[in-house]
């Protein structure tokens, strides 16, 4: 379908967390997010911009995708030339725009967004990530909350001095349940003895330990761990999860809508990983409702086996700029809507009282 876009316009939104998120590279208190809005024949199709408020888990942050999407990517759409053929990274930024493009696609021709991408679930599997808490008594009753909730696996942030201890404790007092941790980053292979006692706690996978962009050393250290490592970060193309998948450096690949630059990167990574047999799942960047139910979309493609990190509105937002809110089942699902587009309606009124900065492209 060719798409001639009459528009683009940028809403920045500031959004405060109910509860601060911490991670190894910092803490978040209220998110600054950029929605893309591509206009075309008077439909409106929506995208989100998944860059943090500082270039600390990739490059990106909330001000440069706005650069990216005010001075090339919009001018190179209303020109009638591909957004981001000349960009080199700024995937969040393009990524964003690219996933209005697909729901506008969607909604012009009266279908949902997720058989739009060539989707098949009609309901997904939710698992949730926990932030760095201050003790491990408080993470512990936070991790029984979310499984009160029906939540299906359980993602903890670790880091140097939040990591061994803790997963200990967490596995004595909950020895059953589908547990994993998240290091951002935040290792190195030096660090390989340390992280193999993590394998006495029967993981489902340890994600991104070492650098942001590596593959090789993830290759090192999973040779030496029964623990499969799980690479987010580091896997932006097709051609990354390949060359991962080649070198055994991940047995499972977290897919991000925004990093890896929208649903086509998305599903050519998919691809890439069900031919070669390796589950992917779909991460989180603490989204809106919009890129929330993107992230919905996602997950309904075959290869998504395994419980993702996307959860109910209410986890993050007192109220979110959808409506309804993302909702999940007492069995830890979502079950995935009809309607055309993504499927839920924006509640522009609050997307107007929450929005510092607007812009049109023309
Ligand atoms: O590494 O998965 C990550 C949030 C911000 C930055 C990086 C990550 C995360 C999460 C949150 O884990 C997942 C969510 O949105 O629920
Ligand atoms: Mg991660």
């Amino acid at each position: 379908m060719a798409l001639r876009i009459d528009q683009i316009r940028l809403h920045q939104i500031a959004m405060p967390l109910v509860r601060p998120f911490e991670t190894s590279f910092g803490r978040t208190v209220e998110r600054q997010i950029i929605l893309v809005e591509a206009v075309a024949g008077g439909v409106s199709g929506w995208g989100e911009v998944t860059a943090g408020e500082h270039p600390f888990y990739n490059e990106e942050w909330t001000e440069s995708a706005w650069l990216i999407l005010k001075h090339y990517a919009g001018p190179a759409v209303l020109a009638g030339a591909a957004p981001c053929s000349h960009i080199r990274g700024h995937q969040m930024a393009c990524g964003g725009l690219e996933a209005a493009f697909w729901d506008l696609e969607a909604r012009l021709l009266g279908r949902p967004l997720w058989q739009h991408i060539g989707g098949t679930r009609t309901e997904i599997s939710c698992g949730v990530s926990i932030g760095i808490q201050e003790s491990v008594p408080a993470l512990i009753e936070t991790i029984e909350r979310e499984l009160a909730c029906g939540y299906q696996r359980i993602k903890i942030k670790i880091k140097p001095g939040w990591d061994i201890d803790v997963v200990r404790e967490v596995r004595r007092a909950l020895p059953n349940i589908r547990l994993m941790v998240d290091a951002n980053s935040a290792y190195t292979l030096a660090d390989a003895e340390r992280l193999r006692a993590l394998d006495d706690f029967y993981l489902m996978m340890i994600e991104q330990p070492l650098a942001h962009d590596d593959i090789v050393d993830h290759a090192a250290l999973q040779a030496k761990l029964s623990t499969p490592v799980c690479l987010d970060e580091s896997i932006r193309t097709a051609h990354h999860a390949e060359q991962a998948i080649r070198l055994g450096a991940a047995q499972i690949i977290n897919i991000k809508l925004g990093r890896v630059g929208g649903f086509a990167g998305a599903r050519a990574i998919h691809d890439v990983a069900q031919a070669a047999g390796i589950p992917v799942w779909c991460g989180g960047m603490l989204e809106s409702g919009v890129g929330r139910a993107h992230n919905i979309a996602l997950s309904t493609l075959a290869g998504f086996v395994l419980p993702g990190d996307v959860s109910a509105s209410r986890r993050y937002w007192a109220r979110d700029v959808i409506a309804p809110p993302v909702e999940v089942t007492p069995r830890g699902t979502i079950m995935v809507s009809g309607e055309p587009g993504f499927g839920y309606a924006l509640d522009l009124d609050f997307l107007r009282a929450i929005t510092v900065r607007e812009e049109t492209l023309r």
